[in-house]
């Protein structure tokens, strides 16, 4: 099934009837009608609350173990006519990699995750295996919350979850915050479902504009997946500058990142055989159809994945395979893609420790711990804000 993002959730009678019969202990905030700022509410800094549309039938929830509330509101829609058209102008055309996932974007992503060459999401899950327990001593048994930016499934956190004993979750609460609401919704209920006592504060939220908008006292940040692969080194640092600003001497960031290989390793995880990265990366244009009202045809364009020794990392893109002229009729705008010509849809950088450790440096952040796996294929780092200390 698919369910439209962002928004209309709630508008899904399938979805609907999935919360209403598991799930009782649930509240959704609707920012008009409510007379309650929501965000103090949930212990938030302050926000204006413009879309969550929750049926009557899903008010009131006693016990209030699940907030959910949307930064993106009706702004979603004009960042994306804004990036994309910015994007598809230049000379060098782009689609952002935050517009990967859509509600089938991020089931596809799921799939990925499940692929024999897609070694960065078992690899991961190793290292949390084994750590765990030390990673969740920072709570020491006291109250604090687990927050998790670009949270997708909910996969990693069980394993944080998993190490606490039943009376601690009573003290965390947990937020995830991802730009994805189909993805956001479904993980939040299944955490919910599966961890008796914990409470959740799902953030409907971009991290790179509201991170200002998470909870202030006592964290763990984590930023799963490689996630911080996926930008250059000046947005990848300024957004570790953001999240060190909202961090206290005992906060951590614990970040996920992708390790330098041998590069047949590397490709083979962005080329699977299943073709399931193809239909992922070229999904972005059902998206960007779906968004802008334009016209754009898979088949027309090919998937391409391949590594760039100069700037470390994988790059994705589509490329066409024939002229394509389309309207992005939302916003008036003409696009010509020539035959051959490609549009950038992602980069994944691929880490040394140096190089890693340089830019948490620049960032303002120093490495508490370093985890990896035996062949050091991925580290999870566990890093300090060293304002804070
Ligand atoms: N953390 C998960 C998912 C990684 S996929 C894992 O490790 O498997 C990347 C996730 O980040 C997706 O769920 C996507 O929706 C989310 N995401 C990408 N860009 C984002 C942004 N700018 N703000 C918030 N979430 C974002
Ligand atoms: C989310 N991110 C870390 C993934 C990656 O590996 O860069 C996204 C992805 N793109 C293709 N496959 C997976």
């Amino acid at each position: 099934m698919n369910i439209p993002n962002p928004g209309w959730a709630y508008r899904d009678s399938w979805y609907r009837r999935r919360i209403d019969s598991r799930y009782s202990s649930c509240d959704l905030f609707h920012p008009a009608g409510h007379g309650q700022d929501p965000c103090t509410a949930a212990g938030l800094c302050p926000v204006s609350i413009e879309k969550v549309e929750p049926p009557p039938s899903l008010i009131p929830y006693p016990g209030k173990r699940l907030t959910l509330i949307d930064c993106l509101g009706t702004h979603f829609r004009s960042d994306m006519d804004r990036e994309i058209a910015f994007g598809l102008s230049q000379n060098h055309k782009s689609i952002p990699s935050k517009y990967f996932y859509d509600a089938r974007g991020s089931r596809l992503f799921d799939e990925i995750c499940t692929l024999p060459e897609y070694y960065p999401t078992r690899t991961e899950l190793e290292i949390l295996h084994k750590y765990a327990a030390f990673i969740m001593s920072v709570f020491r048994g006291r109250e604090g919350d687990l927050i998790e930016i670009g949270s997708g499934s909910d996969l990693k956190v069980r394993k944080l979850l998993e190490a606490v004993p039943r009376h601690g979750l009573r003290k965390i609460r947990y937020v995830p915050m991802d730009i994805s609401h189909a993805g956001l919704v479904q993980s939040s209920l299944s955490i919910l479902r599966d961890f008796e006592g914990l409470r959740i504060c799902g953030i409907i939220g971009d991290f790179t504009c509201h991170l200002s908008r998470l909870p202030g006292g006592r964290k763990l940040i984590t930023f799963f997946g490689g996630t911080f692969g996926n930008f250059p080194d000046p947005q990848g640092i300024e957004l570790l500058e953001n999240i060190s600003r909202i961090m206290g001497p005992e906060d951590r960031l614990l970040i996920g990142i992708d390790m330098l290989k041998d590069i047949a390793i590397m490709e083979a995880a962005y080329n699977d055989s299943r073709g399931v990265t193809a239909r992922f990366n070229l999904n972005i244009l059902n998206h960007v159809n779906h968004g802008l009202q334009s016209d754009f045809r898979l088949h027309d364009f090919e998937h391409r994945a391949f590594f760039n020794p100069d700037g470390e990392q994988i790059e994705m893109e589509l490329r066409a395979r024939r002229d394509v002229r389309t309207e992005l009729r939302r916003i008036h705008m003409h696009v010509h893609v020539a035959k051959g010509e490609a549009i950038h849809t992602e980069i994944s950088r691929k880490f040394s420790r140096e190089k890693a450790e340089g830019l948490f440096r620049s960032a303002g952040l120093s490495p508490a711990e370093w985890y990896t796996d035996p062949r050091g294929w991925f580290s999870l780092v566990c890093l300090k804000a060293n304002h804070s200390s």
